[in-house]
Protein backbone atom coordinates (compact mmCIF):
# COMPACT_ATOMS: atom_id res chain seq x y z
CA UNK A 1 0.00 0.00 0.00
CA UNK A 2 1.23 3.46 -1.11
CA UNK A 3 3.90 2.27 -3.35
CA UNK A 4 3.62 4.41 -6.42
CA UNK A 5 4.15 3.38 -9.65
CA UNK A 6 4.76 4.68 -13.00
CA UNK A 7 0.47 4.76 -13.17
CA UNK A 8 0.47 7.17 -10.46
CA UNK A 9 2.02 9.48 -13.00
CA UNK A 10 4.57 11.10 -10.24
CA UNK A 11 6.93 13.43 -12.01
CA UNK A 12 10.25 15.19 -10.48
CA UNK A 13 12.60 17.96 -11.67
CA UNK A 14 16.30 17.27 -12.10
CA UNK A 15 16.97 20.31 -10.02
CA UNK A 16 14.96 19.18 -6.60
CA UNK A 17 16.84 15.89 -5.92
CA UNK A 18 19.84 17.43 -7.06
CA UNK A 19 20.14 20.28 -5.13
CA UNK A 20 23.39 20.32 -3.62
CA UNK A 21 22.03 22.90 -0.43
CA UNK A 22 23.91 25.93 -1.24
CA UNK A 23 21.37 28.99 0.60
CA UNK A 24 22.25 32.78 1.15
CA UNK A 25 24.28 31.92 4.32
CA UNK A 26 25.94 28.87 3.61
CA UNK A 27 27.95 26.39 0.98
CA UNK A 28 26.52 23.59 -0.06
CA UNK A 29 26.10 20.55 2.01
CA UNK A 30 25.88 17.62 -0.72
CA UNK A 31 27.96 16.48 -3.76
CA UNK A 32 26.38 17.37 -7.36
CA UNK A 33 24.41 14.46 -8.70
CA UNK A 34 24.71 12.89 -12.05
CA UNK A 35 21.67 13.11 -13.56
CA UNK A 36 21.60 9.81 -15.13
CA UNK A 37 21.63 8.80 -11.25
CA UNK A 38 18.65 10.76 -10.58
CA UNK A 39 17.23 9.20 -13.87
CA UNK A 40 17.87 5.26 -12.39
CA UNK A 41 17.32 6.17 -8.47
CA UNK A 42 14.08 8.09 -9.64
CA UNK A 43 12.58 4.63 -11.48
CA UNK A 44 13.69 2.52 -9.02
CA UNK A 45 11.31 4.63 -6.53
CA UNK A 46 8.18 4.38 -8.88
CA UNK A 47 8.50 7.68 -10.94
CA UNK A 48 6.87 8.13 -13.78
CA UNK A 49 8.88 10.71 -15.17
CA UNK A 50 11.53 13.86 -14.66
CA UNK A 51 11.87 17.58 -16.14
CA UNK A 52 14.85 19.43 -16.52
CA UNK A 53 16.43 23.02 -17.03
CA UNK A 54 18.46 23.08 -19.84
CA UNK A 55 21.55 23.64 -17.28
CA UNK A 56 20.88 21.26 -14.99
CA UNK A 57 21.85 18.54 -17.31
CA UNK A 58 24.91 19.84 -16.75
CA UNK A 59 25.45 19.39 -13.45
CA UNK A 60 28.39 16.97 -13.99
CA UNK A 61 29.14 16.65 -17.62
CA UNK A 62 30.24 20.50 -19.06
CA UNK A 63 29.61 19.45 -23.21
CA UNK A 64 26.03 19.67 -23.95
CA UNK A 65 25.78 16.69 -26.57
CA UNK A 66 27.46 14.11 -24.27
CA UNK A 67 25.44 15.32 -21.84
CA UNK A 68 22.02 15.16 -23.60
CA UNK A 69 23.08 11.85 -25.40
CA UNK A 70 24.07 10.06 -21.54
CA UNK A 71 20.53 11.67 -20.31
CA UNK A 72 18.60 9.83 -23.12
CA UNK A 73 20.13 6.90 -22.80
CA UNK A 74 19.35 6.97 -19.00
CA UNK A 75 15.59 7.69 -20.34
CA UNK A 76 15.61 4.82 -22.70
CA UNK A 77 16.95 2.59 -19.82
CA UNK A 78 14.48 3.32 -17.59
CA UNK A 79 11.40 3.81 -19.29
CA UNK A 80 10.86 7.40 -17.28
CA UNK A 81 9.34 10.08 -19.49
CA UNK A 82 9.72 13.48 -19.85
CA UNK A 83 6.17 15.37 -19.73
CA UNK A 84 8.09 18.71 -19.06
CA UNK A 85 11.25 21.39 -19.36
CA UNK A 86 11.77 24.66 -18.84
CA UNK A 87 14.94 27.32 -18.65
CA UNK A 88 17.11 28.58 -16.35
CA UNK A 89 17.02 32.24 -16.63
CA UNK A 90 18.22 32.85 -13.07
CA UNK A 91 21.18 31.26 -12.17
CA UNK A 92 23.91 33.07 -14.87
CA UNK A 93 24.83 36.67 -13.54
CA UNK A 94 23.56 37.78 -17.13
CA UNK A 95 20.19 37.43 -15.40
CA UNK A 96 20.86 39.96 -12.61
CA UNK A 97 17.97 42.11 -13.84
CA UNK A 98 15.61 39.30 -15.29
CA UNK A 99 15.13 37.35 -18.56
CA UNK A 100 12.53 38.60 -20.69
CA UNK A 101 12.19 41.94 -19.08
CA UNK A 102 15.85 42.66 -17.88
CA UNK A 103 16.33 46.62 -18.83
CA UNK A 104 19.39 45.30 -20.96
CA UNK A 105 17.78 44.64 -24.05
CA UNK A 106 20.86 41.96 -25.24
CA UNK A 107 20.00 40.18 -22.15
CA UNK A 108 16.59 40.00 -23.20
CA UNK A 109 17.59 38.92 -27.00
CA UNK A 110 20.19 36.46 -25.57
CA UNK A 111 17.49 35.02 -22.67
CA UNK A 112 14.85 34.24 -25.62
CA UNK A 113 17.78 32.48 -27.54
CA UNK A 114 18.33 30.26 -24.51
CA UNK A 115 14.99 29.32 -24.20
CA UNK A 116 14.30 28.89 -27.96
CA UNK A 117 17.50 26.07 -27.95
CA UNK A 118 15.40 24.51 -24.86
CA UNK A 119 11.96 23.85 -26.52
CA UNK A 120 13.89 21.95 -29.41
CA UNK A 121 15.54 20.00 -26.90
CA UNK A 122 11.82 19.17 -25.10
CA UNK A 123 10.02 18.63 -28.62
CA UNK A 124 12.46 16.20 -29.03
CA UNK A 125 12.50 14.18 -26.07
CA UNK A 126 8.35 14.24 -26.07
CA UNK A 127 7.89 16.83 -23.31
CA UNK A 128 4.13 18.45 -23.65
CA UNK A 129 3.99 21.39 -21.35
CA UNK A 130 7.13 24.22 -21.28
CA UNK A 131 7.39 26.13 -17.98
CA UNK A 132 8.06 29.66 -17.44
CA UNK A 133 9.62 30.53 -14.43
CA UNK A 134 10.18 34.54 -14.27
CA UNK A 135 11.98 33.83 -11.09
CA UNK A 136 14.41 37.34 -12.25
CA UNK A 137 11.86 39.23 -13.45
CA UNK A 138 10.90 41.20 -10.97
CA UNK A 139 12.89 44.50 -9.23
CA UNK A 140 13.61 45.44 -5.46
CA UNK A 141 13.32 49.07 -6.01
CA UNK A 142 9.92 51.32 -8.15
CA UNK A 143 12.47 53.62 -9.54
CA UNK A 144 14.51 50.72 -11.51
CA UNK A 145 11.60 49.05 -13.52
CA UNK A 146 8.83 50.47 -15.62
CA UNK A 147 6.61 47.62 -14.75
CA UNK A 148 4.28 48.64 -17.99
CA UNK A 149 7.12 48.44 -20.13
CA UNK A 150 8.37 45.13 -18.64
CA UNK A 151 4.76 43.84 -18.88
CA UNK A 152 5.44 44.67 -22.50
CA UNK A 153 8.24 42.55 -23.31
CA UNK A 154 7.34 40.01 -20.93
CA UNK A 155 3.97 39.20 -23.41
CA UNK A 156 6.78 39.87 -26.32
CA UNK A 157 8.84 36.94 -25.08
CA UNK A 158 5.97 34.35 -24.52
CA UNK A 159 3.91 35.65 -27.76
CA UNK A 160 7.55 35.37 -30.01
CA UNK A 161 7.58 31.62 -28.34
CA UNK A 162 3.73 30.98 -28.77
CA UNK A 163 4.33 31.73 -32.41
CA UNK A 164 7.73 29.60 -32.68
CA UNK A 165 5.79 26.40 -31.82
CA UNK A 166 3.10 27.27 -33.98
CA UNK A 167 5.98 27.15 -36.56
CA UNK A 168 7.54 24.30 -35.91
CA UNK A 169 4.07 22.47 -35.21
CA UNK A 170 5.31 21.50 -31.89
CA UNK A 171 2.95 19.84 -29.81
CA UNK A 172 3.58 22.02 -26.33
CA UNK A 173 1.79 24.41 -24.38
CA UNK A 174 3.50 27.13 -22.10
CA UNK A 175 2.86 27.14 -18.39
CA UNK A 176 4.12 30.07 -16.39
CA UNK A 177 4.89 29.82 -12.72
CA UNK A 178 3.89 32.47 -10.61
CA UNK A 179 5.60 33.43 -7.01
CA UNK A 180 5.58 36.59 -5.39
CA UNK A 181 9.41 37.58 -4.31
CA UNK A 182 12.71 35.82 -3.99
CA UNK A 183 14.80 35.90 -5.27
CA UNK A 184 13.67 39.64 -6.09
CA UNK A 185 12.46 41.84 -3.40
CA UNK A 186 8.74 41.65 -6.30
CA UNK A 187 8.44 39.34 -9.25
CA UNK A 188 6.56 40.10 -11.91
CA UNK A 189 3.55 37.87 -12.32
CA UNK A 190 3.40 37.26 -8.09
CA UNK A 191 0.45 35.04 -7.93
CA UNK A 192 -2.14 32.73 -10.42
CA UNK A 193 -4.55 35.70 -10.46
CA UNK A 194 -2.20 37.85 -11.68
CA UNK A 195 -1.09 35.34 -14.64
CA UNK A 196 -4.03 34.56 -15.59
CA UNK A 197 -5.42 38.34 -16.17
CA UNK A 198 -1.53 38.88 -18.16
CA UNK A 199 -2.42 35.28 -20.25
CA UNK A 200 -5.77 37.02 -21.41
CA UNK A 201 -3.15 39.66 -23.26
CA UNK A 202 -1.43 37.40 -25.12
CA UNK A 203 -1.41 36.88 -28.78
CA UNK A 204 -2.11 32.95 -28.73
CA UNK A 205 -3.72 32.28 -24.78
CA UNK A 206 -4.81 29.05 -25.46
CA UNK A 207 -1.31 28.31 -25.64
CA UNK A 208 -0.90 29.50 -22.35
CA UNK A 209 -1.73 27.95 -18.61
CA UNK A 210 -0.53 27.69 -15.61
CA UNK A 211 1.76 25.69 -13.16
CA UNK A 212 1.08 26.89 -10.00
CA UNK A 213 3.81 25.73 -7.19
CA UNK A 214 2.00 25.44 -3.88
CA UNK A 215 4.68 27.48 -1.61
CA UNK A 216 4.50 30.16 -3.80
CA UNK A 217 0.57 30.73 -3.79
CA UNK A 218 1.14 30.51 0.77
CA UNK A 219 3.84 32.90 0.57
CA UNK A 220 1.72 35.45 -0.88
CA UNK A 221 -1.02 34.60 2.27
CA UNK A 222 -2.90 32.42 -0.81
CA UNK A 223 -5.53 29.48 -0.46
CA UNK A 224 -3.81 27.22 -2.98
CA UNK A 225 -6.45 24.86 -2.78
CA UNK A 226 -9.15 27.81 -3.79
CA UNK A 227 -6.00 29.19 -6.95
CA UNK A 228 -6.26 25.34 -8.08
CA UNK A 229 -10.13 25.18 -8.20
CA UNK A 230 -9.80 28.77 -10.03
CA UNK A 231 -7.23 27.74 -12.43
CA UNK A 232 -9.40 24.68 -13.21
CA UNK A 233 -12.55 26.56 -13.77
CA UNK A 234 -10.78 28.60 -16.34
CA UNK A 235 -9.13 25.28 -18.04
CA UNK A 236 -5.77 26.67 -17.18
CA UNK A 237 -4.16 24.24 -14.80
CA UNK A 238 -1.91 23.06 -17.25
CA UNK A 239 0.51 21.45 -14.99
CA UNK A 240 1.34 21.90 -10.70
CA UNK A 241 4.68 21.63 -8.52
CA UNK A 242 3.61 20.05 -5.27
CA UNK A 243 5.76 20.82 -2.09
CA UNK A 244 5.16 22.20 1.20
CA UNK A 245 5.06 25.28 2.97
CA UNK A 246 4.79 26.45 6.45
CA UNK A 247 3.12 30.24 6.28
CA UNK A 248 4.17 33.85 4.63
CA UNK A 249 8.12 33.09 4.81
CA UNK A 250 11.39 32.12 2.69
CA UNK A 251 9.99 29.57 -0.29
CA UNK A 252 10.66 26.41 2.37
CA UNK A 253 10.12 24.06 -1.20
CA UNK A 254 9.96 21.56 1.87
CA UNK A 255 8.24 17.89 0.78
CA UNK A 256 4.59 17.81 0.17
CA UNK A 257 2.60 17.86 3.14
CA UNK A 258 5.15 18.66 5.23
CA UNK A 259 3.68 21.87 5.52
CA UNK A 260 0.06 22.78 5.74
CA UNK A 261 -1.01 19.28 5.70
CA UNK A 262 -5.21 20.22 5.56
CA UNK A 263 -4.49 22.32 2.60
CA UNK A 264 -3.19 19.73 0.77
CA UNK A 265 -5.66 17.35 1.63
CA UNK A 266 -8.43 19.50 -0.29
CA UNK A 267 -5.67 20.06 -2.99
CA UNK A 268 -5.40 16.11 -3.58
CA UNK A 269 -9.28 16.10 -3.44
CA UNK A 270 -9.36 18.87 -6.43
CA UNK A 271 -6.58 16.92 -8.61
CA UNK A 272 -8.35 13.73 -8.47
CA UNK A 273 -11.97 14.58 -8.87
CA UNK A 274 -11.62 18.13 -10.26
CA UNK A 275 -10.48 17.16 -14.04
CA UNK A 276 -6.69 17.69 -13.90
CA UNK A 277 -5.32 15.02 -15.95
CA UNK A 278 -1.30 16.12 -16.05
CA UNK A 279 1.50 14.73 -13.98
CA UNK A 280 1.79 14.93 -9.97
CA UNK A 281 4.87 16.96 -10.50
CA UNK A 282 7.27 17.49 -7.03
CA UNK A 283 9.34 20.94 -7.00
CA UNK A 284 10.89 19.98 -3.33
CA UNK A 285 14.30 20.43 -1.90
CA UNK A 286 15.37 18.09 -0.02
CA UNK A 287 16.46 19.55 3.47
CA UNK A 288 20.15 21.16 3.73
CA UNK A 289 20.98 19.01 7.07
CA UNK A 290 20.45 15.86 4.97
CA UNK A 291 23.06 13.52 2.78
CA UNK A 292 23.23 11.76 -0.17
CA UNK A 293 20.98 8.58 1.11
CA UNK A 294 18.08 10.91 2.87
CA UNK A 295 17.45 12.68 -0.39
CA UNK A 296 16.41 9.28 -2.06
CA UNK A 297 13.86 8.98 1.49
CA UNK A 298 13.07 12.65 0.68
CA UNK A 299 11.86 11.46 -3.00
CA UNK A 300 10.13 8.58 -1.43
CA UNK A 301 8.24 10.79 0.93
CA UNK A 302 6.85 13.32 -1.18
CA UNK A 303 4.99 10.29 -3.44
CA UNK A 304 3.53 8.21 -0.27
CA UNK A 305 2.93 11.36 1.31
CA UNK A 306 0.75 12.36 -1.97
CA UNK A 307 -0.83 8.57 -2.17
CA UNK A 308 -1.60 8.59 1.65
CA UNK A 309 -3.88 11.86 1.03
CA UNK A 310 -5.26 10.22 -2.07
CA UNK A 311 -6.50 7.18 0.07
CA UNK A 312 -7.73 9.49 2.93
CA UNK A 313 -9.71 11.66 -0.12
CA UNK A 314 -11.20 8.67 -0.89
CA UNK A 315 -12.53 7.26 2.24
CA UNK A 316 -13.72 10.75 3.20
CA UNK A 317 -16.03 11.31 -0.03
CA UNK A 318 -17.17 7.76 0.52
CA UNK A 319 -18.28 8.63 4.50
CA UNK A 320 -22.36 8.69 4.57
CA UNK A 321 -22.04 10.83 7.41
CA UNK A 322 -19.81 13.51 4.93
CA UNK A 323 -22.43 12.94 2.73
CA UNK A 324 -25.27 13.80 5.29
CA UNK A 325 -23.23 16.41 6.79
CA UNK A 326 -22.81 18.36 3.18
CA UNK A 327 -26.13 18.24 2.24
CA UNK A 328 -26.87 19.49 5.92
CA UNK A 329 -24.48 22.79 4.95
CA UNK A 330 -26.20 23.05 1.44
CA UNK A 331 -22.81 22.25 -0.05
CA UNK A 332 -24.46 20.37 -2.98
CA UNK A 333 -27.06 23.09 -3.20
CA UNK A 334 -24.02 25.82 -4.53
CA UNK A 335 -24.53 23.26 -7.74
CA UNK A 336 -27.78 24.27 -8.20
CA UNK A 337 -28.52 27.94 -10.81
CA UNK A 338 -30.02 30.59 -8.97
CA UNK A 339 -32.73 30.87 -10.99
CA UNK A 340 -34.99 28.10 -11.75
CA UNK A 341 -35.15 27.23 -15.24
CA UNK A 342 -37.36 29.57 -17.31
CA UNK A 343 -37.53 31.86 -14.46
CA UNK A 344 -37.32 35.56 -15.18
CA UNK A 345 -35.61 38.42 -13.41
CA UNK A 346 -39.25 39.71 -12.91
CA UNK A 347 -40.54 36.62 -10.81
CA UNK A 348 -37.47 36.37 -9.14
CA UNK A 349 -37.71 40.33 -8.27
CA UNK A 350 -41.47 39.42 -7.03
CA UNK A 351 -40.39 36.03 -5.14
CA UNK A 352 -40.24 38.04 -1.85
CA UNK A 353 -38.26 36.48 1.51
CA UNK A 354 -37.82 37.53 4.99
CA UNK A 355 -33.92 38.53 5.21
CA UNK A 356 -34.41 37.76 9.17
CA UNK A 357 -35.86 34.77 8.88
CA UNK A 358 -33.48 33.43 6.24
CA UNK A 359 -30.50 34.65 8.40
CA UNK A 360 -31.57 32.28 11.06
CA UNK A 361 -30.27 29.39 9.31
CA UNK A 362 -27.34 27.92 10.53
CA UNK A 363 -24.83 26.20 8.06
CA UNK A 364 -23.23 23.84 10.29
CA UNK A 365 -19.62 24.22 8.75
CA UNK A 366 -17.96 23.32 12.19
CA UNK A 367 -18.96 19.47 11.61
CA UNK A 368 -18.07 19.00 8.22
CA UNK A 369 -14.80 20.71 8.82
CA UNK A 370 -14.05 18.89 11.92
CA UNK A 371 -14.96 15.63 10.02
CA UNK A 372 -12.59 16.18 7.41
CA UNK A 373 -9.82 16.85 9.89
CA UNK A 374 -10.42 13.91 12.05
CA UNK A 375 -10.28 12.00 8.35
CA UNK A 376 -7.07 13.40 7.92
CA UNK A 377 -5.37 12.41 11.30
CA UNK A 378 -6.44 8.71 10.65
CA UNK A 379 -9.13 7.98 13.55
CA UNK A 380 -12.20 7.58 10.97
C1 LIG B 1 13.47 27.03 -9.37
C2 LIG B 1 12.21 27.57 -8.80
C3 LIG B 1 11.06 26.69 -9.04
C4 LIG B 1 10.71 26.60 -10.49
C5 LIG B 1 11.74 25.96 -11.31
C6 LIG B 1 11.40 26.09 -12.76
S1 LIG B 1 13.31 26.47 -10.95
O1 LIG B 1 13.95 25.98 -8.57
O2 LIG B 1 12.41 27.77 -7.40
O3 LIG B 1 9.94 27.05 -8.30
O4 LIG B 1 9.58 25.79 -10.61
O5 LIG B 1 12.16 27.03 -13.42
MN1 LIG C 1 8.37 25.56 -8.89
MN1 LIG D 1 9.40 27.16 -4.39
MN1 LIG E 1 11.92 26.16 -6.08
Amino acid sequence: MYTPTPEDRFTFGLWTVGWQARDPFGDATRAPLDPVESVHRLAELGAYGVTFHDDDLLAVESDRATAIESFKKALAETGLKVPMATTNLFTHPVFKDGGFTSNDREVRRYAIRKVIRNIDLAAELGAKTYVCWGGREGAESEAAKDIKAALSRYKEAMDILGQYVIDKGYDIRFAVEPKPNEPRGDILLPTVGHALAFINELEHPELVGLNPEVGHEQMAGMNFAHGIAQALWHGKLFHIDLNGQNGIKYDQDLIFGHGDVKNAFFLVDLLENGGYDGPRHFDYKPLRTEDAEDVWASAAANMRTYLILKDKVAKFNADPEVQEARAASLVPDLSLPTLGEGETLDELLADERDPEELATRGFHFTRLNQLALEHILGVR
